[in-house]
């Protein structure tokens, strides 16, 4: 499929999904959060691709939901076509791991599509925020949801109350973010980490991030239950004999996927 608001490169196993309106900061529009559905709901299913990355660019990885296709709507525009639900909702149903390369802004719906991510590695000039307060709205995508999971309630309401930004070395330290980065290296280091999950066997892959998705769904008691399981039922794959094989004979793994 030919996009226009996104590009698409496959490569080593890994698709890397840029956001690509650059006049607006990669605001999402609906154009571009249907592209880039599609393009998550394509990666997911071709065999050449086992991790997927989701970037901007240097200066936004994305500004917010589009502001100018927003500001006009009414309620029963917004309710009635349940805005931004399928496009945002099909995130959930990719298997293979993705990651967000953040640098720049990610703001409103930007910083939601990142934490909608598995993981958020940033670069030193990353900015977070949930600035909707100042458009007289709150986030929409889960900001209030997901930004209170990572950094806990008190950092969240005072973001989403006060639409202030959170810088990459507080994005670390309050845990949204896995690492800081210098900006020029963040898509290499990103790609790097990537190539690293490519590598690993795909049934363990998909496994591990079923179960930590889980502990944000469920009890501990059943969480721990889910995970224990999954573990048992990763001895009926080939790779767990080839995996622990290896460790023993003191050589690489040679996965399968199977
Ligand atoms: N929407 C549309 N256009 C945008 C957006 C946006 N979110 N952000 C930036 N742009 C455009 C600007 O209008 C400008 O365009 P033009 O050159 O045509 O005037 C261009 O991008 C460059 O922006 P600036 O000139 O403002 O660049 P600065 O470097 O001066 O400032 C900022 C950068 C601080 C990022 C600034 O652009 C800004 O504050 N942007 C808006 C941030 C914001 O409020 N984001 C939240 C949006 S609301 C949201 O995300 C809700 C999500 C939930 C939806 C739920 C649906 C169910």
């Amino acid at each position: 499929m030919a996009y226009h608001n996104i590009t698409v490169e496959i490569a080593d196993y890994v698709a890397l999904i840029r956001l690509n309106r650059p006049d607006a900061l990669n605001a999402l529009n609906s154009a571009l959060l249907a592209e880039l559905a599609t393009a998550l709901t394509e990666a997911d299913a071709n065999d050449k691709v086992r991790c997927i990355v989701i970037t901007g660019s240097e200066k936004a990885f994305a500004a917010g939901a589009d502001i100018k296709e927003m500001s006009e709507k009414s309620f029963v525009d917004v309710y009635g076509e349940d805005m931004f639900a399928d496009s945002t909702d099909t995130i959930l149903r990719i298997r293979k791991p993705i990651i967000a390369a953040v640098s720049g802004y990610a703001l409103g719906g930007g910083a939601e599509l990142a934490m909608a991510c598995d993981f958020i590695i940033c670069a030193e000039n990353a900015k977070f925020g949930q600035p909707e307060i100042n458009l007289g709205v709150i986030p929409g995508i889960g900001g209030t949801q997901r930004l209170t999971r990572f950094v806990g309630k008190s950092k969240a309401m005072e973001m989403t109350l006060t639409g202030r930004f959170m810088d990459a070395e507080e994005a670390e330290r309050s845990g949204l973010v896995s690492r800081v980065v210098p900006t020029a290296k963040l898509l290499s280091e990103v790609m790097a980490v990537a190539r690293k999950i490519a590598e690993k066997s795909q049934m363990a892959v998909l496994a591990g991030k079923e179960a930590v998705n889980r502990s944000y769904e469920t009890t501990l008691r059943e969480g721990l239950q889910f995970e224990r399981r999954l573990f048992h039922a990763l001895f009926a794959t080939e790779d767990q004999k080839e995996g622990m094989a290896a460790f023993l004979e003191k050589r690489e793994p040679q996965f399968r996927d199977r």
